[in-house]
C-alpha cells in the first residue's frame, strides 16, 4: 500500500472554487439554518451590518456583494445554529459522562441557552439565576487572600468595549493577571516588533495590496486560515506581482486557486496559479533563509550594486553594522542545511526581492511559533530594513492574526505587562489604584494553577484549557480549582474540565442584536490592519436568557467590587459611555470615538511607523542580531523529528467542524501523522500504521499520544505535523519563546514509538 490510504486522497483541483460553494452550502444546511444563514451572511462585513467572527483579515476597500469566505460562513453557521444546549441536556448527561465526548460532539450540542452552576452531588449542570451566578462568583472572588489568586483569560472574539472593561474590572480588582489567546498566538509579534520598531502591530493596510510589487507568504495557511486574503493574493497574481510562499508545507491554496467570487472563473474551472516560487522550508529553516538572502544582498553590495536602500539605512534605523557582521559569518553550507533550500534558490528568491520596489511580508503561526519566536519576527524585519521596506506604500511587515478581534482586545487593555504610562491613565479616569506589578500570561496562569497558587479561573471567551501546552497536567491544574467560570456561546472542554464550583455563563454571539433599556447597541472590532469599525448582529438572540459580555462583565464587576466607584450599571444599558471612557483613557488612539465609529468604514488607529517614526527608545528602526541559524535548541537523540501542530481546513481552533482536511486530502479522521516518505521508510513504518509519538524534553515527563495514522506527505524531511488540539498532551508548558513566553507549538521534538496496534 505504497504511498495511499484509505483516509488520505490528495486533492487535486484548486482550492477554493466549487469545493468551497459547495462547503458552504453544506454547512448551511447541516446547521439547519440555510434561510436564515443566507440572510445573516448578506450582512456580514456590509457596512452597518456584523464583523465575521471567524478571523481578524480585514475586509476589502473594494467591496463585493457578498463578502464572505468558506470558513467565515461555517463560522458564522455553527453561530447561527437551530441547535440548542438547555437544562433538558445537561439533566440527560452527567459532567464525566460529557467528559468522555470529542471536541466535535460537545460543539455539535448548539448554543448554550441559560445559566448553569456544577452540582457535585449529582455530577450535573443545573439552571441557575444570572444573580446567583453572579453573588457566587463575587463571593469567590471576594473571599481570595490576594487578587493574584485569579486568572481573567481573554479569547479574541471578545469585542472592544467588552474587552476594556474586563481590563478595568480586573485592574480595579488588583491584578494584572491577563492570560490572553494571544499569548499562544501573535505574542512575539506583540513582543518582538516593539524594539525593532516601535509598535507590536503590523505596519499595512488593505491599499498596499493593491502597490506592492512583491509578496512573501510565510508559516501561514492562507487558504484555511484567512480565506479573504486568497482574493488579494490573486489581484496580485493577475497584475503580475511575485508571491514567495514558505511552507514546509506545500498548502493546496497557496499553489492554485480558484476564487469563489468570480464567476468566469467558476464558469470555466479556471484558476489563478498562487505561488511564483514555493519554498518548501525545512521546519524553523526561517531563520537561515533570512539570513541567507541578506547574505546575496551584501555580497551584491560589496559588488557595487544598488540593492540596499542606503538612504533608509543610515537616516532611519542603528545596528547596519552588527546585522552585516552576523551575517557574512554564516557560511553557505550551513545556511542550506539549516534552511533546507538550495543556494540557487534563495539566490533567486533574493532577486525577486531586489527587483520589487515595495515588498510585503505577510506571516502566521509557522514564524511565531518557534523557541525564537520574536527574534525571529525581528529578523524579518532586518530583511525589510535593508530595502527601506517599512513606511513606503506596498511595502511592510504585516502579521496575520488570527481570532477576529484579537488585537482590538489589547489595544483595550488586555495586557498582562502594562505601561506605567496606561496604568497612570486608567488610575486618574476611574480613581482607583491600578496594580503595577505584572500578572500573567497563558503559561503563568497555568502553571499558578499547577502550583496550587491560583484558585480562581474566569474565561471571557474561549476553551483555555484545551488551548494551552501539557493537557494532562493542565487538566489536573484545573480541576484543583475552587471556581472555575466559563462565558461562552459553545459548550466546549473546559465546561466539563472545571473547579471544585464551575458555571456557564451563555453570551449573545456576534451576529446577534443587542438590546438594552437604551436600544440597539453596537461593539466595535479592529482589524489585522488596525481598521475600527461597528459591528451590528442582526439575529435573533439564540435564547431569551443569553446576555451581552459587556453586562456579564459589568454585573461581575459589582458583584466583586463592592466599594467600586465605576459606573458599571449606566456602562450594561449604554455602550456609547464604555466608549466615552476608552477614548479618556487613550486621548490620542481614541479621540472623538464614538463620532468616528458612525463612519460604516471605521477608521484606522495611528501607526506611526507608517510615516517613518519609529517609538523606540532609540527613535529609530532598530536591527536587533539573532545570532547563529536556529531558531529552536538542539536535541541529541538521531531519532528525533520536529512536530508542528496545526490546523485543518474544518475548523477553528479548538472547535472542530468535521474531521475533513479537504485540501490535505485527509478523510474522516484527525488522529493522523503526516510524515515524509524518506523519514518513514528511515523509520520501517509503514502507511496506514498506527503510531505513538513521544516527546523528548528531559524534565522526567512522559508526554505521548497514540493511535496516530501514519500518512505519507510531502512535508520537509525532519519535520512531522499533526493536529492541534489532540497533540497538545506533547507540548510542554515550558517549552516556548523565550521572550514571549508563547508555547513553541510548531516545533516539538518528538521520536515516533511504532508497532502499537496493526494497520487499518
Ligand atoms: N478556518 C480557520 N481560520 C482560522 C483559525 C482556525 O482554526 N480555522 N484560527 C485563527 C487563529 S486564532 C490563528 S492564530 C490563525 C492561524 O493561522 P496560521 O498561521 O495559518 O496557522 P496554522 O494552521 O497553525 O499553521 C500555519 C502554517 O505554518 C506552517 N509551518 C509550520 N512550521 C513552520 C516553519 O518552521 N516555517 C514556516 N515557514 N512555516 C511553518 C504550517 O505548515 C502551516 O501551513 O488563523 C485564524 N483563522
Ligand atoms: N498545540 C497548539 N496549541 C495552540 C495553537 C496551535 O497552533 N497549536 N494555537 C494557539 C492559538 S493561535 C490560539 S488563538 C489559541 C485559541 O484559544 P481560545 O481562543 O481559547 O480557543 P477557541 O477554540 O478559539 O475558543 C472557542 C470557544 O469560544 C467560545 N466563543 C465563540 N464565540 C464567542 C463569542 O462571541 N463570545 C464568547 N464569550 N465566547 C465565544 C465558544 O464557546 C467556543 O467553544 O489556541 C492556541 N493553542
Ligand atoms: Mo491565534
Amino acid at each position: 500500500m505504497k504511498g495511499k490510504h484509505p483516509k488520505y486522497r490528495p486533492y487535486k483541483q484548486p482550492a477554493g472554487g466549487w469545493g468551497a460553494a459547495a462547503a458552504t452550502a453544506k454547512v448551511l444546511m447541516q446547521q439547519s439554518v440555510l434561510t436564515k444563514g443566507s440572510r445573516a451572511l448578506l450582512s456580514m462585513n456590509q457596512p452597518g451590518g456584523f464583523k465575521c467572527p471567524s478571523c481578524a483579515f480585514p475586509d476589502p476597500d473594494k467591496r463585493q456583494t457578498l463578502e464572505f469566505c468558506e470558513n467565515g460562513a461555517k463560522a458564522l453557521a455553527f453561530e447561527a445554529t437551530k441547535r440548542r444546549v438547555t437544562r433538558e441536556f445537561f439533566q440527560a448527561h452527567t459532567v464525566s459522562a460529557l467528559r468522555d465526548k470529542s471536541d466535535h460532539w460537545l460543539e455539535m450540542q448548539g448554543r448554550l441557552t441559560e445559566p448553569m452552576r456544577y452540582d457535585p452531588g449529582s455530577d450535573k449542570y443545573v439552571p441557575v439565576n444570572w444573580d446567583d451566578a453572579f453573588a457566587l462568583i463575587g463571593r469567590h472572588l471576594r473571599g481570595l487572600d490576594s487578587p493574584h489568586r485569579a486568572e481573567f483569560y481573554t479569547s479574541g472574539r471578545t469585542p472592544n468595549e467588552a474587552a476594556f472593561l474586563w481590563s478595568v474590572m480586573v485592574r480595579e480588582f488588583g491584578t494584572n493577571n491577563f492570560p490572553d489567546c494571544s499569548n499562544m498566538c501573535h505574542e512575539p509579534t506583540s513582543r518582538g516588533l516593539p524594539p525593532a520598531i516601535g509598535i507590536g502591530k503590523g505596519t499595512c493596510r488593505m491599499d498596499d495590496f493593491d502597490v506592492t510589487e512583491a509578496l512573501f507568504v510565510i508559516g501561514q495557511n492562507t487558504g484555511t486560515n484567512s480565506p479573504r486574503m486568497m482574493t488579494n493574493l490573486v489581484e496580485a497574481r493577475k497584475r503580475g506581482i511575485p508571491i514567495v510562499a514558505i511552507n514546509p508545507m506545500p498548502e493546496r491554496a497557496l499553489i492554485e486557486f480558484t476564487s469563489p467570487q468570480d464567476v468566469v472563473q467558476m464558469a470555466t474551472f479556471g484558476h489563478t496559479d498562487i505561488a511564483s516560487e514555493f519554498v518548501h522550508i525545512r521546519l524553523g529553516g526561517d531563520l537561515a533563509f533570512f539570513k541567507g538572502m541578506m547574505k546575496v544582498l551584501f555580497e551584491r553590495d560589496a559588488a557595487g550594486e544598488q540593492v540596499l536602500d542606503h538612504d533608509f539605512i543610515a537616516t532611519h534605523t542603528t545596528g547596519f553594522d552588527a546585522i552585516r557582521a552576523d551575517v557574512e559569518a554564516q557560511d553557505w553550507d550551513e545556511i542550506v542545511a539549516h534552511s533546507g533550500v538550495g543556494e540557487d534558490q534563495i539566490r533567486r528568491v533574493a532577486e525577486v526581492y531586489v527587483r520589487s520596489k515595495a515588498t510585503m511580508l505577510c506571516y502566521g503561526m509557522g514564524l511565531t511559533q518557534h523557541q525564537r519566536g520574536s527574534q525571529l519576527v525581528q529578523q524579518a524585519c532586518n530583511l525589510l530594513f535593508l530595502r527601506g521596506n517599512i513606511g513606503k506604500p506596498g511595502a511592510g511587515i504585516v502579521p496575520i492574526r488570527g481570532h477576529s478581534n484579537v488585537q482590538g482586545d489589547r489595544t483595550c487593555g488586555i495586557d498582562d505587562q502594562p505601561s506605567q504610562q496606561l496604568l497612570d491613565s486608567v488610575e486618574k479616569v476611574f480613581g482607583f489604584a491600578a496594580p503595577r506589578q505584572p500578572g500573567h500570561n497563558a503559561r503563568r496562569a497555568v502553571a499558578a494553577m499547577m502550583a496550587g497558587e491560583a484558585r480562581v479561573f474566569i474565561g471571557l471567551g474561549g476553551n483555555f484549557v484545551r488551548a494551552v501546552p501539557d493537557t494532562e497536567r493542565s487538566y489536573a491544574a484545573m480541576r484543583g480549582l475552587d471556581l472555575t467560570v466559563g462565558i461562552n456561546t459553545k459548550l466546549n472542554r473546559q465546561h466539563v474540565v472545571h473547579g471544585r464550583e464551575a458555571l456557564i455563563l451563555p453570551v449573545i454571539a456576534r451576529s446577534e442584536t443587542i438590546v438594552t433599556s437604551k436600544g440597539e447597541q453596537a461593539l466595535s472590532i479592529e482589524d489585522s490592519m488596525s481598521k475600527v469599525t461597528a459591528s451590528r448582529g442582526v439575529l435573533e438572540p439564540a435564547s431569551p436568557d443569553c446576555r451581552p459580555e459587556v453586562e456579564i462583565v459589568c454585573r461581575m464587576a459589582m458583584a466583586a467590587l463592592p466599594r467600586t466607584t465605576t459606573g458599571w450599571a449606566a456602562f450594561a444599558e449604554d455602550y456609547d459611555l464604555i466608549r466615552d471612557k476608552m477614548e479618556a483613557v487613550y486621548p490620542e488612539m481614541f479621540a472623538r470615538l464614538n463620532e468616528k465609529l458612525k463612519n460604516p468604514e471605521g477608521f484606522h488607529l495611528d501607526v506611526p511607523p507608517r510615516r517613518r517614526e519609529w517609538p523606540t527608545p532609540t527613535a529609530k528602526a532598530n536591527f536587533l542580531v539573532l545570532p547563529g541559524l536556529e531558531v529552536n535548541d538542539g536535541v541529541s537523540d538521531d531519532r528525533m523529528l520536529r512536530l508542528a501542530t496545526i490546523r485543518s481546513h474544518d475548523q477553528f481552533n479548538t472547535t472542530v467542524y468535521s474531521n475533513n482536511d479537504r485540501y490535505r486530502g485527509v478523510w474522516g479522521d484527525r488522529m493522523v501523522l503526516f510524515i515524509n516518505e524518506i523519514d518513514r521508510t528511515a523509520r520501517g513504518l509503514r502507511v496506514g500504521q498506527k503510531v505513538g509519538l513521544e516527546t523528548i524534553f528531559g524534565d522526567g515527563i512522559t508526554r505521548r499520544v497514540d493511535g496516530l495514522t501514519v500518512l505519507d506527505y510531502p512535508i520537509s524531511p525532519g519535520a512531522v505535523a499533526g493536529y492541534y488540539p489532540e497533540l497538545n498532551p506533547l507540548l510542554p508548558l515550558d517549552y516556548r519563546d523565550a521572550i514571549s513566553e508563547t508555547p513553541a507549538a510548531k516545533s516539538i521534538p518528538v521520536r515516533v514509538i511504532s508497532d502499537v496496534g496493526a494497520p487499518d
